[in-house]
């Protein structure tokens, strides 16, 4: 059994929050960023020791790659931009580069590369590592754009934990006992919070061009007029969504969209993946164990099209990406967009379920330290969300440092999720950060919540 939730930022709780990383000296953004750095190493070691050689290079699912490839992939991509591009030094692997570009082989067909092995694939990861900490003491951290604020360094992190949820999503979908295992999150404080939260009408500043490591595709800030809405005050849970399944929503067509009825159709959906029917409860099995779908919980592994589904039966709709940042960012009292629901302060494990330190959503409630300033909770953490906006650049997206991050994404094609998961780092989400994905996916750790507009009456009443 490897746990892995006694990382650095597990036992900051009580202590000040640090200072945000443009206010400190080059020497703390250094040791911080080396500490970001060895915390995502952290994971994925953890991620991929859990489990034995046989296992690291099988493919559990057509939909992922085997765990020694992202591994690997992961020092690849540390090679190119911090070993080669910032430090200018001479390539470790270049014969490898190939092999380990998602973009010239599609997830199903990596088995069959000749992939460096396991042990060959931690050597490698190891040896660019070292590389890569000798590059971040060298590199002043107020060049250009690559390293200004430690950008690149930022990314790899950042990319090293994108990739280390995925390993973990690879773990959900693995057949066999238990290997991972973590404390159970906490359980809500008292009190029912109310079911929506009024959202008032008006422009809002949405992304960011100051936040040191954010991504190309979450810049530049830009002003964005919000009709006024009401949202969710939590993401929909087992319980709620069960309801749903169980009124025979997955077999009435009037819920769904043309092309979420033909991919449930052809696929037979019933229910969330991994749940099955037992007499007259659901189960589900989560990390290799077989459990009661807990009520309380945000429901998980729901596609695009299930959420849609679910939105339309219960009279409602999914957020636009607009209107869930808004929610999460908005401070009515200064008009001011924040980093975090909770303000400007870097996540703590008291505001949010991130960074694998439990191995499943808490339920709703839970989280109240985490809540925005109009009272909506748990937008970071526990579950991504699905919205109802395609993945499109903002006005004036430049594509940064490369086209394959975002560019090449862009489209109708894709979804955009937001406020990442319990396997997603506090490096690796932000109140402005951006995922997507197919709207048919399962396997990411993605739930939702709903919207509605205002009545004509309550928007005359200016509720
Ligand atoms: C932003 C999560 C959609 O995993 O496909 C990893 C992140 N980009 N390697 C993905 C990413 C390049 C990406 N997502
Ligand atoms: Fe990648």
């Amino acid at each position: 059994m490897t746990s892995v939730h006694s990382e650095p930022h597990d036992v900051s709780g009580g202590r000040p929050a640090p200072p945000p990383l443009w206010e400190r000296s080059e020497e703390d953004l250094r040791a911080h960023t080396a500490e970001v750095l060895h915390r995502a190493r952290a994971r994925s070691t953890a991620l991929t020791e859990a489990v034995d050689d046989d296992d690291l290079v099988r493919q559990h699912s057509k939909l992922m790659s085997p765990l020694v490839w992202d591994l690997a992939h992961i020092g690849s991509q540390e090679e190119i931009w911090l070993v080669r591009d910032v430090g200018g030094r001479e390539p470790l692997r270049p014969d490898i580069d190939d092999l380990y570009d998602a973009f010239q082989h599609p997830r199903a067909t990596r088995p069959e590369l000749p992939l460096l092995g396991p042990s060959e694939a931690r050597g490698y990861v190891a040896q660019v590592r070292s590389k890569a900490l000798d590059v971040l003491e060298r590199t002043t951290l107020s060049g250009d754009a690559l390293t200004g604020t430690g950008f690149a360094f930022g990314m790899i992190a950042q990319h090293e934990q994108q990739h280390d949820e995925t390993m973990l999503a690879t773990h959900q979908l693995r057949r066999g006992d238990p290997v991972l295992r973590a404390p159970e999150p906490p359980r809500p404080a008292t009190g029912d919070l109310p079911d929506e939260v009024v959202v008032p009408a008006g422009p809002f500043a949405m992304g960011t061009s100051v936040e040191p490591w954010a991504l190309d595709n979450e810049r530049p800030v830009h002003e964005v007029f919000v009709a006024g809405f009401a949202l969710d005050t939590t993401p929909v849970t087992n319980a709620a969504f069960a309801a749903f399944a169980d009124d025979g929503g997955y077999r009435d067509s009037r819920w769904w969209s043309a092309e979420g009825w033909a991919y449930r159709s052809a696929h037979d959906i019933v229910a969330p993946r991994f749940w099955r029917r037992e007499g007259d409860r659901w189960w589900r099995r989560r990390f290799g164990v077989d459990e009661p779908v807990p009520d309380d919980e945000p429901v998980m592994h729901v596609s695009y099209y299930e959420a849609e589904a679910f939105a339309r039966w219960a009279g409602r709709r999914l957020p636009t990406e607009a209107e869930w940042e808004k929610a999460a960012r908005f401070d009515p009292a200064t008009g001011r967009s924040r980093r975090y629901p909770w303000g400007d302060g870097e996540p703590e494990p008291r505001h949010a379920n991130l960074g694998q330190r439990h191995l499943r959503p808490a339920p709703v409630g839970a989280y109240p330290d985490g809540a925005s300033p109009l009272g909506v909770h748990q937008l970071i953490g526990d579950v991504w969300e699905w919205t109802s906006s395609d993945f499109r650049p903002y006005p004036g997206f430049a594509a940064f440092p490369y086209r394959e991050y975002s560019e090449v994404f862009f489209g109708p094609e894709h979804k955009v999720l937001r406020g990442g998961s319990f396997g997603s780092d506090p490096v690796a989400v932000r109140g402005t950060f951006r995922n997507w994905d197919y709207p048919i996916r399962r396997q990411i750790f993605a739930g939702f919540r709903c919207a509605r507009d205002l009545t004509a009456a309550e928007t005359a009443a200016g509720v």
